[in-house]
């Protein structure tokens, strides 16, 4: 029996059509772009990310950890975070086992004012705003104090936007990034394989009705994807204050730790398009009456801005106590 071919996701963004590097071009003929800023783009289109020196003070991004400490120590019940499992209220950690790799902080935005200097960085939203071609908007942050072990996935496989494709991403360093913390992996050029249909017309991941199985053959069906095409995983090694912005469909995760003593503090942002994404939800595991846990799905459509720049508010953010 032949393999199916995958399915090919239309964002309808203009980076993503065949006429790209044309419509860079022009641009670029018309003042629009300087000359580094249509290379930037260029390489972009080809590979599906780039790499920038974030112009911050190194004060934001020390204040954003030093933050993070105050956080354990203080356990807000209207932020949320998870580790190896779903998403739960901070109040509920248990920093003895859980502050470990693979655990991460959902939204750290809406209590530390260094993580939304970041989340609202003009730098980073410029670009985004250029490669999207419209308004974005922040919908997420994370922070990571260790290497996640995150499977290899593409954004849109497990992150719902509002129309197809239309996601971007970028992963700040908090601290300089060695190869043996677990560090981002990700795969140059793969934004533009096909999609694996995890049932007839689904690219996305749907764990209440799908599991190992269906991970298993969708790895399977990608690395002959990849292997075919010659795309090997690269890790980014970065300084601190570098960043890495990655097109919706580019396949990434998080490298094994192999230092078990590392830390790899960083912060991740998901952008979307403005006129398509009108609400942001966020599931918890929250107590129930037996002793067990539910699913409640907490969602906000309130914006923060600066600048002119907006992103989402914690859609935990002044919740009563559960
Ligand atoms: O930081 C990582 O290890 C992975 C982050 C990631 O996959 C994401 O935020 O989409």
């Amino acid at each position: 029996m032949s393999e199916p071919a995958g399915i090919h996701l239309d964002s309808g963004l203009w980076i993503d059509r065949p006429d790209a590097a044309e419509r860079i071009a022009a641009r670029r003929r018309a003042g629009e772009l300087t000359a580094d800023d249509a290379e930037r783009l260029t390489f972009f289109a080809e590979q599906g990310y780039l790499v920038l020196d974030l112009e911050v003070p190194e004060t934001t991004l020390d204040g954003l950890v030093a933050g993070v400490d105050r956080l354990w120590r203080e356990r807000p019940h209207d932020l949320a975070y998870a580790y190896d499992g779903p998403a739960r209220r901070f109040s509920r950690a248990d920093e003895a086992r859980e502050r470990r790799r693979r655990y991460r902080i959902h939204d750290p935005h809406s209590h530390l004012e260094e993580a939304l200097a970041l989340y609202l960085d003009s730098q980073l939203s410029a670009w985004v705003a250029r490669i999207l071609g419209e308004e974005p908007v922040a919908i997420q942050s994370l922070f990571f104090e260790f290497g996640s072990e995150q499977t290899m996935h593409r954004d849109p496989m497990v992150v719902p936007t509002g129309a197809p494709g239309h996601m971007v991403a970028a992963w700040i360093a908090l601290e300089e990034i060695t190869p043996d913390c677990g560090a981002l992996v990700y795969v140059p050029g793969s934004h533009r394989l096909p999609y694996y249909e995890f049932a007839p017309g689904e690219w996305m991941f749907d764990g209440s009705r799908m599991g190992e199985a269906e991970i298993g053959a969708g790895r399977e069906w990608y690395d002959r994807r990849q292997r075919e095409r010659g795309l090997a995983p690269r890790l980014f090694t970065a300084r601190k204050g570098e960043a890495l912005i990655w097109h919706a469909s580019l396949f990434h995760g998080g490298a094994p730790v192999t230092d078990p003593e590392s830390t790899r503090r960083s912060f991740v942002v998901h952008y979307s398009t403005r006129r398509t994404y009108p609400e942001r939800s966020l599931t918890l595991a929250e107590p129930d009456e037996d002793g067990g846990e539910r699913p409640v799905v907490w969602a906000t459509r309130e914006l923060v801005e600066r600048g002119g720049r907006r992103g989402f508010e914690n859609p935990l953010r002044g919740a009563p106590r559960a």
